[in-house]
């Protein structure tokens, strides 16, 4: 087993890598800047070491540092929770040839995915359904491209190979815009990402969110833990993830399961990792994997019983899956909403003193914050300040037990996107629940005319 982790991260996901840790007698080593003194974890874990000032950049991005930390602190291994450099193929490599372990992906694998041509190029292979597409990047010749849109038919859309999470995409919708489009995306991927690689797919105009959480040990066994569905999102930011997906069958799930087992198997995956799919007329269409573990992870806890990252440490530290497929049974239906500092109107980010911090509980709930009252709220980093996750024997009683808990929640000093996430809860269609990616931005863009009409 693992005797020290270097915990690469902050916030909440830092503490939940630390209780992770714990839980298997892991000693701990937090690595901080200089304005997150203060974290919860810090103060928890066997030792911390500040790697440098507040910017992201000169600390928890700064590799050298970080590596330094796990030398003087003689760790074994490095946690990169999400974000920062947690799919960063170039941090992997070096954690490994500084001798440490990586907890995730052979390095390998994170650059494969990164880059979206090749990681759909390799799905596909590995009999992964996918969008129509180019099925390659695009030529430079514009009149090559233009037959590439009509064969696949529009509207189709223009994506970065070295984007992904919403960066670096344009809509065509007609033969006139397709050579300006991959012009104008393939400048802006150059200058983004440093690649100005750019392909095609097919344009989905009203699809789910839907994902699957997957599981493999590097020699030879993977299992997957079902879907979450994470259509609930702004501006590519996840709002409210839920699990199972509404309406997706019991065979749906093990066949799309299936499929991302054996591609697992196929690439040599290792670690945690998550296939993202759109969905839409009862169809699985994949789009990009992250190999990393995901914000959303603790609803797949809460329907499977598995600690996600108690599975990542086991597989790092070289032990074989002791899950079966058989293992694993879906029990109920979990909700999570993210908790930000953030107005709950404008979404303008607010950080500043946490006066006040009550969690909710009871039966069924869990919280993953690092807020306590008196902590002060950095403006350096993501607004997100914790999660709120509840579990219940149907949809119905999760969404019962969110909105209690939502209502039991107290964080005063700031403000707080938890009146958002009340309107959510009590929406007529969030109730219904299978909703596409659309319908959250229409129903806020609602909101603000009623509001505007009134005023
Ligand atoms: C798409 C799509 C429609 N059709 N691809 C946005 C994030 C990135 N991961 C992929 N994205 C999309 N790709 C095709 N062929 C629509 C989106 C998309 C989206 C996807 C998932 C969650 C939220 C989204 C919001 C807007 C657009």
């Amino acid at each position: 087993m693992l005797d020290k982790v270097v915990i690469a991260n902050r916030g909440e996901i830092a503490l939940r890598v630390l209780r992770a840790c714990h839980t298997l007698g892991i000693r701990t080593v937090a690595v901080h800047s200089t304005v997150d003194r203060n974290l919860k974890h810090v103060a928890m874990a066997d030792e911390a070491v500040c790697i440098g000032p507040a910017p992201a950049a000169e600390s928890y991005l700064n590799i050298p540092r970080i590596i330094a930390a796990a030398e003087v602190t003689d760790a074994q291994a490095i946690h990169p929770g999400y974000g920062f450099l947690s799919e960063r193929a170039d941090f992997a490599e070096q954690v490994e040839k500084s001798g440490f372990i990586f907890i995730g992906p052979t390095a390998e694998v994170i650059r494969l995915m990164g880059d979206k041509v090749e990681a759909i190029k390799a799905m596909k292979a590995a009999g992964v359904p996918c969008v129509p597409g180019s099925d390659g990047p695009l030529p430079d010749d514009p009149a090559e491209c233009v037959k590439i849109a009509r064969r696949i038919g529009y509207p189709v859309i223009i994506k970065a190979a070295g984007g992904g999470g919403g960066r670096g995409m344009r809509v065509v919708h007609t033969e006139a815009h397709v050579a300006n489009a991959v012009v104008m995306t393939r400048q802006e991927a150059k200058a983004a990402f440093g690649n100005d690689q750019v392909y095609m797919e097919k344009f989905l105009e009203h699809p789910r969110h839907v994902e699957i959480q997957v599981l493999a040990d590097g020699q030879g066994n993977a299992i997957h833990l079902g879907e979450r569905d994470c259509s609930m999102q702004r501006r590519h930011q996840k709002v409210v993830e839920e699990a199972p997906a509404p309406g997706i069958t019991p065979e749906q799930r093990a066949a799309i399961g299936k499929v991302c087992v054996e591609a697992c198997l196929r690439i040599g995956y290792r670690g945690a990792g998550t296939f993202e799919f759109l969905y839409e007329d009862g169809r699985f269409y994949f789009i990009e994997m992250n190999t990393r573990i995901q914000v959303e992870h603790p609803v797949t806890e809460f329907i499977t019983g598995v600690d996600l990252v108690r599975e990542q440490l086991l597989i790092a530290a070289g032990e074989k899956l002791s899950i079966r497929q058989s293992d694993i049974e879906i029990d109920g239906h979990a909700i999570e909403c993210r908790i930000n500092a953030e107005d709950p109107d404008t979404f303008m980010p607010c950080p500043g003193l946490v006066k006040l911090f009550h969690a909710p509980g009871g039966p069924g709930v869990r919280v993953d914050t690092h807020l306590y009252s008196g902590y002060r709220i950095p403006p350096n980093y993501d607004s997100m300040i914790g999660k709120l996750i509840v579990h219940g024997r149907d949809r119905a009683t999760a969404i019962a037990r969110m909105q209690l808990a939502l209502a039991e929640m107290v964080v005063e000093g700031i403000k707080s996107n938890l009146p958002l996430q009340q309107r959510i809860l009590a929406d007529s269609g969030f109730q219904q629940g299978g909703m596409n990616i659309h319908y959250l931005e229409k129903r806020i863009a609602e909101q603000r005319e009623k509001a505007i009409g009134l005023g």
